[in-house]
């Protein structure tokens, strides 16, 4: 018997929550991100800003250029952001108990027990897009498959506001025309590998024998795409699995140059991994930097700190100085992000309560300080503080 694994991902999450909160936004084009005239990128937009082919991690400028006049541009209030993924979460909890949030707006749940309870699938799937919209006034794509990989595809394929169904029976079709670098597991040393095998779908996959995949990709990666490619994947959903780390990374549209952009790109990956690992109450000590320039060259530096944090000032501020001490300025970066991991025996490495609503508990000076910044932005929302490091501050 298979399971039923559902994933949810909220539409144009920051951009939904401004239109959201902001009636006369609706239907308009809407960009959160960097302030227009300003280094930095798009975190997202509306889905009427992506007909101008504009998306997350475009450089600002860029997307000015694409869009009309009438566009409006929001600077990203992560804590208020923050708030609604915890009560999304919450309603998740209410459709199943077994609930894995896996990033800000998205989240997988094992449906299997509810068939009799509740219904289809397909009804399954509406109930939750519908409590979503219910408790937060925002639409979400959901999909349900056998595991996470058809899932989490599933869930793609129709958005904004998309529900899809793939049957097991219907696996093999569902993946067959896409291409095959949705596999888990095709990362910069495997696509072009692949690539010279003159292999573009995932149905192209399927045609090599395990041994060629496993002569090309190594033995691991050979029988993970093998499978992967036959629709067999992960189906466990674990509420409280450890992270073995927190990480944000970015792969701009088109390689840059500037060290401003990659600062504030990087300040705004320490926002979200510093803000994740607080409300998870994880604390790490080690703080990796991942760059990678054209088309595939790919490096992580790390450093251990003294203290373990979650803190974003130290997040960048670690992660920025091992930029800075390699020679690579200049050279054009495709990709850059953080993470943290290492984390501290106080903390066990042991997942605290996911969705709790209250301010962690007070740790270091820095993290006190950063869940006090944090309860402020939720109280007041948008920009109502900043730090001195924030990719906000003024010069
Ligand atoms: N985000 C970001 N920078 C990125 C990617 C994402 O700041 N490079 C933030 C903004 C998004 C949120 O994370 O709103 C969720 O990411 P998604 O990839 O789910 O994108 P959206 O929810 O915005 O759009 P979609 O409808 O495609 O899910
Ligand atoms: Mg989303």
């Amino acid at each position: 018997m298979s399971r039923l694994i559902l994933h949810v991902d909220l539409d144009a999450f920051y951009a939904s929550v401004e239109q959201r909160d902001h009636p006369e936004w609706r239907g308009r084009p809407l960009v959160v991100g960097a302030e227009p005239g300003q280094r930095g990128v798009v975190a997202t937009c509306s889905y009427e800003a992506r007909r101008f082919g504009v998306h997350s991690a475009m450089p600002i400028a860029q997307a000015v250029r694409r869009l009309p006049p009438e566009t409006i541009y929001v600077r990203p209030s992560m804590a208020r952001y923050a708030k609604v993924s915890q009560q999304v979460m919450g309603v998740l909890e209410t459709v199943s108990p077994v609930v894995e949030r896996v990033s800000i707006d998205e989240a997988y749940l094992d449906v299997s027990g509810l068939t009799s309870l509740v219904g289809p699938p397909a009804i399954i799937g509406a109930q939750v897009k519908a409590r979503i919209r219910q408790a937060v006034g925002l639409t979400a794509s959901v999909g349900i498959g056998p595991n996470r990989l058809i899932a989490k595809l599933a869930s793609d394929v129709q958005k904004p506001d998309g529900l899809t169904v793939v049957p097991p029976e219907q696996v093999g079709d569902f993946l067959a025309p896409m291409p095959f670098t949705v596999l888990r597991g095709i990362g910069v040393k495997t696509a072009p590998r692949l690539e010279r095998l003159g292999v573009k779908t995932i149905g192209d996959v399927r045609q090599l024998p395990l041994e060629t995949l496993r002569q090309h990709l190594g033995a691991r990666t050979g029988i993970q795409v093998y499978q992967q490619a036959r629709g067999l994947a992960d189906d466990r959903i674990d509420p409280a699995r450890p992270r073995q780390s927190i990480s944000r990374e970015t792969t701009f549209p088109e390689d840059v140059s500037d060290p401003r952009i990659l600062e504030e790109t990087l300040r705004w990956a320490a926002q979200e991994v510093g803000s994740i690992a607080r409300q998870t109450r994880h604390l790490g000590r080690v703080v990796t930097l991942k760059i990678r320039f054209h088309p595939f060259e790919t490096h992580t530096r790390s450093r251990t700190l003294k203290v373990p944090t979650a803190d974003d000032a130290a997040l960048f501020g670690a992660a920025w100085s091992l930029f800075a001490a390699e020679p690579w300025s200049g050279r054009p970066v495709r990709l850059i992000g953080l993470g943290i991991s290492g984390w501290s025996a106080t903390d066990g490495g042991v997942q605290m309560d996911l969705f709790e609503t209250a301010a962690p508990e007070p740790c270091p000076e820095h993290d006190r300080l950063a869940a006090t910044l944090d309860a402020i932005r939720n109280r007041f929302g948008a920009d109502a503080i900043q730090r001195g490091l924030s990719r906000r501050s003024p010069g």
